[in-house]
């Protein structure tokens, strides 16, 4: 079983998408094992991005991750990360194929509704970063 971490964006919380981008994981086959809601610090927001730290949308991605509470959490299955960057779809919304997260619920490509680790790897740092 894999494990990766899924974060539900301040747009999406705003927005009342919470239980339909859940169930959209859930259906996908993948069970939800750690969860809170929480508000990030501009020091959590930017030490989690800090890969894009160099980046012109860097400042913009911090301040819009920090304008209002977020949903971390851990989701499980086999092939998770994979699993659950389908169910996400492209970074793009304007690219994103039908039925995604982000087609359906995205303002832009910045508020682009959900996160999720792009590797194993990734997953078990993201996790530890947010959880243990
Ligand atoms: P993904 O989240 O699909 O792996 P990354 O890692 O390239 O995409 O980008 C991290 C986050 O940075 C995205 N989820 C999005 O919120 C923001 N982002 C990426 N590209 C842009 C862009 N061109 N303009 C504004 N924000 C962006």
């Amino acid at each position: 079983m894999e494990r990766t971490l899924g974060i539900i964006k301040p747009n999406s919380v705003n927005n009342n998408h919470v239980g339909k981008i859940l169930a959209i994981g859930e259906e996908a086959g993948l069970k939800i094992v750690e969860m809170k809601m929480k508000k990030l610090t501009k020091e959590e927001a930017g030490g989690f991005y800090a890969e894009h730290k160099e980046r012109p949308f860097y400042q913009s991605l911090v301040n819009f991750m920090t304008s209002g509470p977020v949903v971390l959490l851990v989701w499980e299955g086999n092939g998770a990360v994979e699993k659950w960057r389908q169910v996400m779809g492209a970074t793009d919304p304007a690219k994103a194929a039908p039925g995604t997260i982000r087609k359906l619920f995205a303002d832009s490509i910045e508020a682009n509704s959900v996160h999720g680790s792009d590797s194993a790897a990734s997953a078990n740092r993201e996790t530890e970063f947010f959880f243990h």
